[in-house]
């Protein structure tokens, strides 16, 4: 049994190491990391559901907005725990958690109190949305270079990271094939996902992003919301995940009962295979737009397997042309870690340079452009979607009626479309897929 304490000491550990170099890389003496305040909606009393700054959570898995963490070099991590007296609202009691040894803990009941206990605050940046308060105390506010900073070294997962979303994996694996075997009893979008969560034992406010659960042509919606109540779907498109210790899991199925058309059900047999194989690449080295190119390569050759596309094996011009970002328009995967689309994908150093743009079209939509590293988590998410506004477009504009098989794609579009999506951590040589360790 692998101990969270122990895990959690080594995290911090290289929290501190990569805190000291970034401060004085920076000149700076001391960090400071705000969990945050709740977002407020417009001319409303009412929040959003509440997520710490990714910076904060990184350092301390503690609940609830308003805490915290600074960090002087040479000194033991402070914790400035906000515990007010607010009969309203609930606020977690501190207790003794897991982590609670690597920090100097002092709590208090108001803001302010948190301000007047950090102690000497000359020389510190601040990184967090409550700035009026890092205002009011001189201090420097989301200095960028120490942001940039930040973001590099969360691509480079800690063992106490990789447990906690191997974990999160482990929890919606056991949501997935609930939502399995309601779509194959017949169930509505809306039942699919109350029995998703049922199985979780989870609510949907502690769910790392909405879900998107669609049946038949809304799989071809990318970012679909919807609830239906329609019972009786061919296909379900699932893209659901979960939360362990404020990290996430971001996992999609996609399923085809028998009333499903055969060359569907054979497109997501090839698609899946695909997604294996995608996945089996993955390893330190990699550079990761050349898997998302092999990707439009295979789903080229897929397409003309089923009879979408005939193109005589020329999978290349078929890429140029276009042909294959109308079926699969996203990018091939992103970083995973304390954030779901981890943010230092697009930057190609710790200075927080950009990475270049690669001019071909089909990276337009990449959310990660640069060489897989050893411990860094992504998702391989390859699709293919019958989206019925990109293919017209691409019909108005050109037409290739001699290599699109238009009429099967339009017996195709109500099935709407496939994606499959795993977590796969980088290794020296090889890879570790922390999906299929639990799901199918
Ligand atoms: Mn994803």
């Amino acid at each position: 049994m692998v101990s969270l304490t122990s895990l959690f000491s080594e995290h911090i550990k290289q929290r501190i190491s990569n805190a000291n170099e970034a401060l004085q890389a920076l000149n700076y003496r001391s960090l400071i990391l705000g969990a945050g305040e709740p977002f407020t909606y417009f001319s409303d009393d009412s929040n959003a559901v509440f997520k710490p700054n990714p910076h904060f959570a990184h350092w301390c898995p503690a609940k609830g907005a308003h805490h915290i963490v600074k960090y002087e070099t040479g000194k033991k991590p402070l914790l400035i725990y906000y515990s007010p007296d607010d009969f309203w609202h609930f606020h977690e009691p501190l207790g003794n958690p897991y982590w609670a040894d690597e920090f100097e803990i002092i709590e208090v009941n108001s803001i302010d109190k948190i301000w007047s206990q950090l102690g000497d605050l000359s020389f510190s940046v601040f990184v967090g949305n409550e700035i009026k308060y890092a205002q009011v105390h001189n201090v420097k506010i989301n200095c960028e270079l120490m942001s940039s900073r930040l973001n590099w070294y969360r691509r480079f997962k800690s063992n106490y990271e990789i447990h906690c979303i191997s974990e999160a994996n482990r929890i919606a694996a056991a949501g997935h094939n609930a939502a399995k075997s309601s779509f194959l009893d017949g169930a509505s979008e809306y039942e699919i996902h109350m029995s998703y969560l049922l199985a979780m034992e989870s609510v949907d406010s502690e769910l790392p992003y909405t879900g998107i659960v669609a049946l038949d042509k809304n799989g071809a919606i990318l970012h679909y919301h919807g609830r239906e109540k329609r019972r009786n779907g061919k296909v379900l498109l699932i893209d659901s995940g979960a939360t362990f210790n404020n990290y996430p899991s971001d996992i999609t199925r996609t399923y085809a009962n028998k009333q499903a058309d055969s060359i569907f059900q054979e497109l997501l047999k090839q698609t899946e295979t695909m997604q294996l194989e995608l996945c089996s690449q993955v390893k330190e080295g990699l550079y990761f737009p050349d898997l998302h190119e092999k990707c439009h390569l295979k789903i080229a050759e897929i397409l003309e397997n089923i009879g979408v596309l005939k193109i005589s094996g020329d999978y290349n011009t078929a890429l140029q042309e276009g042909m294959t970002k109308v079926f699969f328009p996203h990018g091939l995967g992103h970083m995973l870690g304390i954030q779901v689309h981890d943010i230092g994908g697009k930057q190609l150093d710790i200075q927080g340079n950009p990475a270049p743009k690669n001019p071909k079209n089909i990276f337009s939509s990449l959310r990660f452009v640069g060489p897989l590293e050893k411990n860094v988590v992504v998702t391989v998410e390859p699709g293919i979607y019958f989206i019925p506004i990109l293919l017209n477009q691409f019909r108005e504009n050109n037409n290739y009626s001699d290599k699109i098989n238009w009429n099967l794609i339009e017996k195709l579009i109500p099935f709407g479309g496939i994606r499959i999506e795993d977590n796969v951590l980088a290794l020296g040589n090889s890879q570790r897929n922390l999906t299929r360790e639990f799901l199918p």
